[in-house]
């Protein structure tokens, strides 16, 4: 992707509306249109569909970016879900500190040593330095694990289940990207101690399962659920699962979100330990687990398209856009009132509708912008419709036309949403599974890897060979890695060998270049 930040700063509106002046001015070319097409240069594309569908604005430090109304109500509309998941799950929210003390994040030692560089620090307050730096939360296991001891005493504090919604700030180096790499990020980040490890592990799996539930039925994208192999995974946990989606264009897979067994390490780290029924003392088994505003990202790669973004009826900030289409000698204001009573009446059903009665843009206009901002239903209401009581509804995702009487509005519409909404999603599951390719030996991999596909392949599971399949296959569009070991394993018949090996093969593993 290219990294030119100042050439990422279109003028998303191409002139303004003409307010102001005396004699209405009408703006009918749109200059809405995006300059890179998806299928040609897909970085480019996306930074101009970030800025000019309204979700994203540049800011003027490297990696930051200003999230925008359009953007953040995708971000709580899945929130709105994940929050009453967790509630059922007597996960209980709360807030801890910004900062970290330099001591609490040195503390944990093993995980930390990979991540330093990308730990960020104040030094001063005004013109003098600060006696002891402290840390900026890169995540919050040494924020919150210090205080564990003190809240877990016996058996009976067990199990506590904290989450968080906040920002983190990671000092990535390499190629920012809106909502996909940048150094401040929103998240969820779960935290969860147990007396067994068997309580943990059913937790692990509830969560991925909420993860899966977020990409597959709100942001309408298919993801493998996982495991990742023991040099991917969160060095100071004990295992890390994953769901992983994949970008076609680019032929990269991209971790959605995580959900990690600490197992004991942090627990003997920072000494959470209870005393069990018999009065032993046993140390906590532990979890954490966390999904990001990443996810706005991977929507916008999956669903966008030359005219812009294309947003899922779920997570849709405004799921019907209303436009009227008065003629020269219609009677206009009969047109807006219908468009209003349309709102009206969808609104009423609980969907999310607007109407754009603004009178210095042309109907052409309108359509482009909304279309631009990815509205998965448009209606039109002209003269024809209004003597004939029906709205022409168009679809974001096919320009496909349908009339419907007034009558049944809330109703038709509602299930043309719901058809968007699974369409989107077959289409994207079609697209990836068309990438995915089950190979057996060695060139077949480098033959799909040449393809950009998410490959499939029998892996020994272990970790020289990952490596080696980094050294072998690294070069300008970086190296390949496992992505996870499906959860779902595929038959693995007796006899068959690792692709990169040649060894007997252990498990089914999905591998290819990633985000
Ligand atoms: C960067 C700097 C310092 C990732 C980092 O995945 C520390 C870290 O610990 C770090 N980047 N991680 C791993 C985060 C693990 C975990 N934390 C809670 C999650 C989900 C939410």
């Amino acid at each position: 992707m290219a990294t030119n930040e100042a050439k990422k700063k279109p003028n998303a509106k191409g002139g303004g509306g003409g307010g102001g002046s005396k004699k209405k001015e009408v703006k009918k070319e749109t200059g809405l249109g995006l300059s890179f097409k998806k299928d040609e240069n897909f970085g480019e594309w996306y930074s101009q569909v970030v800025v000019s569908a309204e979700m994203i604005e540049y800011y003027d430090i490297s990696g930051c970016y200003i999230i925008r109304p359009w953007a953040w109500k995708i971000w709580k509309l899945m929130k709105e879900f994940f929050e009453k998941e967790i509630d059922k799950m007597e996960i209980e929210d709360c807030s801890f500190p910004l900062f970290v003390s330099p001591a609490a994040l040195q503390r944990e030692t093993d995980h930390i040593e990979g991540f330093a560089p990308e730990v960020a620090w104040v030094t001063k307050s005004g013109e003098s330095d600060l006696e002891i730096p402290i840390a900026i939360r890169p995540t919050s296991e040494t924020v919150m694990y210090p205080y564990f001891p003190k809240w877990i005493r016996g058996h009976r504090d067990l199990p506590l289940k904290l989450n968080q919604w906040n920002n983190v700030v990671r000092w990535e180096f390499s190629n920012p990207t809106p909502f996909i790499r940048s150094r401040e990020f929103h998240w969820q980040e779960g935290h969860t101690a147990f007396a067994s490890k068997e309580e943990a592990d059913v937790e692990v799996l509830a969560i991925l399962e909420l993860y899966r539930r977020i990409y597959e039925e709100y942001l309408a994208i298919p993801v493998v659920k996982g495991k990742k192999s023991e040099m991917e995974k969160f060095a100071g946990g004990l295992y890390t699962t994953s769901v992983e989606a994949f970008i076609p264009n680019t032929g990269r897979g991209i971790q959605g979100a995580t959900s990690h067994c600490l197992g004991q390490n942090f627990a003997n780290m920072f000494d959470i330990k209870f005393e069990d029924e018999k009065g032993n003392k046993r140390m906590v088994w532990q979890n954490s687990w966390g999904y990001s505003t990443r996810t706005i990202g991977v929507m916008v790669m999956v669903h966008g398209d030359d005219k812009g973004l294309v947003v899922p009826p779920k997570v849709a900030s405004s799921q019907v856009v209303v436009v009227p289409v008065p003629y020269k000698d219609a009677d206009t204001q009969a047109i807006l009132d219908a468009c209003s009573d349309a709102v009206k009446t969808l609104t009423e059903a609980g969907l999310r509708a607007k109407a754009d009665l603004r009178d210095n843009y042309s109907p052409g206009w309108k359509y482009s912008h909304w279309e631009m901002k990815g509205v998965p239903l448009r209606i039109e209401i002209g003269p024809k419709d209004l003597a004939n009581n029906q709205v022409r509804a168009v679809r974001r995702d096919n320009f496909k036309k349908v009339d419907i009487p007034m009558a049944s509005l809330a109703e038709q519409v509602k299930d043309m949403l719901d058809d968007i909404q699974k369409s989107l999603f077959d289409s994207a599951k079609e697209k990836r599974d068309a990438c995915i390719e089950k190979v057996a030996t060695w060139d077949q991999f480098i033959e799909a890897l040449g393809k950009k596909k998410m490959i499939l392949a029998p892996w020994c599971d272990e970790e020289e060979v990952e490596k080696d399949v980094k050294t072998r296959t690294k070069g300008e569009m970086g190296a390949a890695k496992t992505l996870c070991s499906p959860l779902d394993q595929p038959d693995i018949p007796s006899g068959t060998l690792c692709f990169a090996s040649g060894k007997p093969a252990k498990k089914w593993s999905y591998w290819g270049r990633s985000y």
